[in-house]
């Protein structure tokens, strides 16, 4: 059927309008702020801060706003650095996921009813405590590059097929 993608053993649906969501990761001396996800989508996994765009806000407005929300701070030179779409075989519409980097905040992260921030050395990064696709990306995001990406889930959690590419500009 049109709009409809085979992979593995799924059929995935790509044409519906996706649902936007941000991801800002803060990124400086050599760590990251991850938050461990206390309730909801993605819960027990650890990821940067973020959720869906709130009526009349912008992208970079929702990046703001959920960082503030989930971690208690406010960026400083936010930049957008990849768009990552996530399909699901078992959920009606993709995700449109735009990630952040974050170099400088101000505030103290502290945790909140959603999420638990912890410091970890890029090197240390725990992969398996987190989104499939995260050790896919992480790498180009950690180097500074841009990124586009396209994730293919099982039961939304199996990644069974993905492309992603570092791109001059999104
Ligand atoms: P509520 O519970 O309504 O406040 P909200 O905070 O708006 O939710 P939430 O927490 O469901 O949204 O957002 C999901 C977060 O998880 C977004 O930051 C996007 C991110 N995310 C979703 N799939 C991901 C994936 N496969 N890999 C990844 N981050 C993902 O690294």
């Amino acid at each position: 059927m049109a709009g409809e993608l085979k992979r593995s053993n799924s059929t995935f649906n790509i044409s519906a309008s996706p649902k936007l969501f941000t991801l800002a990761i803060v990124n400086t001396g050599g760590r990251v702020l991850l938050g461990l996800k206390k309730r909801g989508f993605g819960e027990g996994y650890f990821n940067g801060f973020g959720g869906k765009l709130e009526e009349g806000e912008s992208i970079d407005e929702a990046a703001a706003r959920e960082l503030e929300e989930e971690a208690c701070i406010s960026p400083v030179g936010m930049k957008k650095h990849g768009v990552l779409m996530f399909f699901f075989d078992d959920r009606p519409c993709p995700w449109e996921v735009h990630v952040f980097n974050v170099p400088d905040y101000m505030g103290k992260p502290c945790e909140t009813e959603e999420m638990l921030p912890t410091w970890f050395a890029h090197e240390d990064i725990p992969y398996d405590k987190m989104w499939m696709d995260d050790k896919v990306w992480y790498p180009h995001f950690l180097k500074g590059d841009m990124f586009k990406g396209k994730f293919f889930f099982e039961n939304t959690h199996n990644l069974v097929s993905y492309e992603c590419s570092v791109v001059e500009a999104l």
